[in-house]
């Protein structure tokens, strides 16, 4: 009796492991650090060069208008990845930890472990790494070769190249290593890739040759208008705060510079995804696997007077969004289309026929990755602490923050939201029914506490240290 119940379990693991490979298409999810629209398609910023993101938005759909749930780290992967918005959760910032609020199982990593995957991650995916470790089924750690940098940084907006070190001198080149060896590995399991990359985020230290790439001489600032924030409210301004960063970079003179170091490490980063991308190509799981890749919010460069994200402007609330999706996609599908991150986590249960948990408020954008064009009555929600909130229409963003402060920008005529056109009697409607899509829960924030961040800096936590004392030191200086 007990032999033919082994021979007949075995036959039954045999069957389900082969059903759960032949059905269940991989997953590899690719998160990147504060990129924000300066990819080559979309076109926003001629100088920026992204052969490879552009080579992965033309294998699918690529998202022109997604948008994040908030405009900073903690919050927007949160809400990702729990499917939970800030204001249900009360994450909104940096200082609500992730982890006081939520619970492992509601994380989409574990819905994939409980499916059955194997969830392989490195880099970071939840603000500070890759979060609870019983997502996963391996961990990848990542490396990192000494190098040397010359050290260009405007108090807190931290750069320079790497004048001594190649690639290997940036962590996220071994972020990219593990993502070739596992797409080259064969699996007796669908996987669940994971490669969060740190670049474009600061300290924006990469090879020199990335710096190279980008001549100082020909940097073009990014469009702005010198009286643009006289039409904005003071909660507005208060997140613009011009009196930081850009007054810091005005007074060096070297705001070039800091465009160049930006758009020098989103080079390196698009060079990492083209390792990875090549290995995809070559990879037996090719035709079975699902590629996501998003940024997780975006970024000021001076526009509006503001560094950074924290805000609930375009630059900061737009990021890359792009799926491959075999059977699907078309390539070179671009959605132009209004869509946010939350749609994230209940598309990818739907592509993969996993549950659908209850709790999650996003919406599935399966049939706009059939069809780029379909008709979607979708938006993209922001928010950014209680209560402030930005809304994206495919023409319109209304931004309304707690003190009932308000911005309406028409992108049919104004992309860089120059003109304030929210006290215009005539939009007094559209600004009703815009509210509509503001969420509903808005709880206090949630425990405040300090979060380690792991900024994947090129000589690990010393050196990220020592950054952040020279910037602290730049900063004082520049006061003086
Ligand atoms: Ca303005």
């Amino acid at each position: 009796m007990k032999p033919l119940l082994v021979v007949l379990s075995s036959f039954l693991i045999l069957v389900s492991s082969f059903a759960a490979d032949t059905a269940k298409p991989n997953v590899l999810f690719i998160a990147v650090d504060d990129l924000n629209h300066w990819i080559g398609h979309f076109g926003r910023n001629k100088q920026t060069k992204t052969p490879n993101i552009d080579r992965l938005a033309a294998m699918g759909v690529s998202f022109t208008k997604a948008q994040c749930a908030a405009p900073v780290c903690n919050p927007s992967r949160a809400a990702l990845l729990s499917g939970k918005r800030p204001g249900t959760t009360g994450i909104y910032d940096n200082n609500n930890p992730f982890t006081q609020v939520l619970k492992p199982e509601i994380s989409l990593v574990m819905q994939f472990k409980k499916a059955g995957y194997d969830t392989l991650g490195t880099g970071k995916l939840w603000h500070g790494g890759l979060g609870w470790p019983e997502q996963w089924t391996t961990i990848q750690e990542e490396t990192v070769q000494k190098g040397s940098i010359s050290d260009r940084s405007i108090g807190g907006i931290a750069f320079g190249p790497i004048v001594e070190g190649g690639d290997e001198a940036v962590s996220d080149t071994s972020i990219a290593n593990f993502g070739i060896s596992e797409l080259s590995k064969t699996h007796d399991k669908p996987f669940f890739l994971t490669l969060g990359f740190h670049k474009p985020h600061m300290p924006w230290n990469v090879p020199q040759k990335y710096y190279d790439m980008h001549p100082l001489a020909d940097i073009q600032l990014p469009p702005t208008q010198e009286d643009d924030l006289s039409d904005i409210p003071s909660a507005g301004l208060k997140m613009a705060k011009p009196s930081g960063d850009h007054a810091a970079v005005l007074a060096s003179g070297r705001w070039k510079e800091a465009v160049q170091a930006y758009l020098a490490a989103i080079s390196y980063l698009d060079g990492q995804l083209g390792r990875v991308l090549d290995a995809y190509d070559k990879s037996p799981h090719k035709n079975n696997t699902i590629i996501v890749f998003w940024g997780d919010h975006g970024w000021h460069l001076g526009e509006k007077q503001h560094w950074r994200k924290f805000a609930l402007w375009e630059e900061a609330t737009r990021a890359p969004f792009i799926w491959v999706v075999p059977g699907l996609t078309t390539p070179g599908g671009i959605c132009k289309s209004p869509v946010d991150f939350m749609s994230l986590y209940p598309t990818l249960c739907e592509l993969t026929t996993l549950p659908k948990p209850d709790w999650l408020e996003g919406d599935t954008i399966k049939a706009l990755l059939a069809d780029p064009t379909a008709t979607w009555n979708g938006v993209g929600v922001t928010t950014f602490g209680q209560n402030n909130h930005a809304v994206r229409t495919d023409r319109w963003r209304y931004i309304r923050y707690a003190d009932g402060g308000e911005e309406l920008y028409d992108h049919s005529n104004d992309d860089y939201e120059w003109t304030n056109l929210a006290s215009k009697p005539e939009h007094a409607q559209l600004k009703i029914e815009l509210a509509k899509h503001f969420p509903s829960i808005n709880i206090p924030p949630s425990a405040h506490g300090k979060m380690s961040d792991n900024e994947g800096s090129p000589s690990g936590k010393a050196e990220a240290k020592k950054q952040k004392r020279k910037a602290k030191k730049a900063a004082a200086a520049a006061t003086n």
